[in-house]
């Protein structure tokens, strides 16, 4: 076995679960100063050794991630339509997880068609220009780890993996890169320190082959046609400027900590990479519960972001650093562990023939 990744394994999917659970509570708030406070002692709290508190429960984010672990590890070699089919059977087991009415729409026609076609449903959505959210990068996880050794096998497949439910192409390129982040952090050795410039330079270059100007958009300026690119550039700017106490206001207005995938994704990925050094306001005694904490600080899509950042930040980390005492009040954490484990054999069955 290799140690150092397994524990990887298991870190993303905790970092996963953990930023679902402890964010939820929070969806769709705007944080005020007096927020950030009640989540300061929030986390506090948690985190103390002996708190007792009722269990976190997780939504949708980590309900759709299961079914995408357990797809791979059922069926390595990914099929499709038996994904769809497990996203729907959980669904119609399980539906109060705080699922939008729209993904509950293409849940009901697959399920109406007999999943004859299963990216039909997902294409008519949004009067045929299928759905901009963050649907599909929530779920992405267990895809980066399943190929993290095949960049082109992970590319494909997190872009069937998305367009089952978001076939816009924001929704499938910010699936794809919550994917490249987390395989970038997977791939880094936890104990060195994080080249932000280096690392923010690798996804802008990655991106530049997956989003590129379109004939039909020419008279659109570059900017609006590499939205991703322009907003990782953004990013990059936050992330090295001279001032270390950015508002919130100014983050969320350049980056975005709403539902779409645009307006959430490379907020995760800043989230995780900020949280490198310290952040004033944000008390944490480590960069996992940092990323976590100062995701769900930013308001709007609580759940969400923390759910990306954690799984980008547990990814880089592995188990070892994800306080226990904050994992221990999430609802599914022993769970979680195994289809980690279980994930990461048949990765390590079938990294020859990927
Ligand atoms: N749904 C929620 N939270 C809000 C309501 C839940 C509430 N707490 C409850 O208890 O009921 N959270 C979860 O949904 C997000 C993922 O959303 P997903 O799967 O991407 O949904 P959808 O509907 O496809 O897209 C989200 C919204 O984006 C806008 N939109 C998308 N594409 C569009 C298009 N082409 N044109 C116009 N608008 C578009 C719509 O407003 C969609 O509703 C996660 O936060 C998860 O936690
Ligand atoms: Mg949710
Ligand atoms: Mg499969
Ligand atoms: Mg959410």
């Amino acid at each position: 076995d290799n140690i150092l990744l397994k524990s990887k394994f298991r870190g993303c999917l905790l970092g996963a679960l953990l930023g679902d659970c402890l964010g939820a509570p929070f969806e769709g708030e705007a944080m005020t100063s007096g927020g950030k406070l009640v989540l300061q002692k929030y986390f506090d709290k948690l985190d103390g050794p002996y708190f007792r508190a009722p269990v976190k429960k997780y939504t949708d984010d980590t309900a759709m991630t299961k079914s995408v672990a357990k797809c791979l590890i059922d069926k390595p070699a990914v099929d499709f339509k038996c994904m769809a089919r497990l996203f729907v059977k959980e669904y119609f087991a399980d539906p109060r997880r705080g699922y939008g009415q729209n993904v509950v729409d293409v849940f009901n026609k697959l399920r109406g068609s007999k999943f004859e076609d299963i990216y039909k449903p997902a294409q008519e959505q949004f009067g045929g220009m299928g759905s901009y959210g963050n649907g599909g990068a929530m779920r992405v996880a267990p895809l980066a780890l399943y190929f993290h050794n095949n960049y082109k096998g992970m590319i494909e497949a997190v872009t069937h993996a998305t367009k089952i439910t978001h076939t816009n192409k924001l929704g499938v390129n910010g699936a794809l890169l919550q994917a490249i982040a987390i395989q970038q952090s997977l791939l880094m050795d936890p104990v060195d320190k994080i080249d932000v410039e280096h690392f923010t330079n690798q996804l802008i270059d990655k991106m530049k082959d997956i989003e590129t100007v379109e004939e039909d958009d020419e008279d659109i300026n570059i900017e609006d046609q590499l939205p991703y690119q322009t907003k990782l550039k953004a990013m990059q700017e936050l992330l090295t400027a001279e001032e270390s106490d950015l508002s919130d206001t100014y983050v969320i207005t350049n980056l975005g900590n709403n539902i779409s995938a645009l307006g959430s994704v490379p907020t995760a990925i800043y989230c995780f990479l900020k949280a490198q050094s310290e952040i004033p306001g944000i008390k944490a005694d480590n960069t996992f519960r940092r990323t976590i904490q100062y995701a769900i600080s930013l308001g709007g899509d609580t759940d969400t972001i923390a759910s990306m950042a954690g799984s980008i930040a547990g990814a880089f980390l592995g188990e070892e650093y994800i306080n226990e005492s904050l994992i221990k009040h999430c609802e599914f954490q022993k769970e979680m562990i195994e289809v980690a484990d279980n994930l990461y054999a048949v990765a390590e069955d079938t990294k020859e023939a990927l």
